[in-house]
């Protein structure tokens, strides 16, 4: 029997920014939890941000970030976190165009990796207030890099057009300005 793998913390971060997308979230969020080899143990905040980069004219995004710990190494994780969008009709055509579901490894315990096909941790997080700010409001203390999330939102360029997210009755987000 080989030995069991460690578990490793890891931080997801998620965007929807067509169709459903609070009962996306809430079920792709499920999706990526729904296997013995990750287990949820955080949930930040919904946020409704601008889109950052991609064609004009696309509509707000919807994101969020979870903490999971798992035993998948990162390929397996980058695979499953491909199979949940797969799953909830995300088509890849143009990049940073308007999508129903993607979900990026943020990063992975503290592996530091160049792979240009999962580079870790996330090339672009350091600047997207559309990740930091949400997971600084699921963990006032985290780190990105050594450095507190929470000031890399307040410089980020995106946190003037962040708003937090709140229910109406029909699972449909309004917005409140933070
Ligand atoms: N994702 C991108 C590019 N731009 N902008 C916002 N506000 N939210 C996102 O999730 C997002 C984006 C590429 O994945
Ligand atoms: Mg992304
Ligand atoms: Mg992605």
């Amino acid at each position: 029997m080989s030995a069991p793998r460690p578990l490793t913390r890891v931080i997801l971060a998620l965007g929807s920014n067509l169709g459903e997308r609070h009962g996306t979230l809430n079920a792709a969020v499920a999706d990526l939890v729904d296997r013995p080899e990750v287990r949820l143990r955080d949930v930040s905040p919904v946020v409704v941000t601008k889109p950052v980069g991609g064609p004009a004219g696309q509509p707000d995004f919807l994101n969020m970030v979870i903490a999971v710990d798992t035993t998948l190494d990162p390929y397996e994780l980058l695979a499953h976190c491909h199979a949940v969008e797969a799953a909830h009709h995300r088509v890849r055509e143009v990049r940073w165009g308007a999508r129903t579901l993607d979900v990026d490894i943020i990063s992975y315990g503290d592996l530091h990796s160049a792979d240009p096909f999962l580079t870790l941790p996330h090339p672009r997080a350091a600047q997207r207030a559309f990740v930091l700010y949400p997971w600084s409001l699921m963990d006032p203390n985290a780190l990105l890099d050594g450095r507190p999330v929470a000031e890399l939102a307040a410089a980020a360029a995106d946190m003037p057009g962040i708003a937090h997210a709140e229910l109406d009755a029909a699972g449909e987000g309004r917005e409140r300005s933070t």
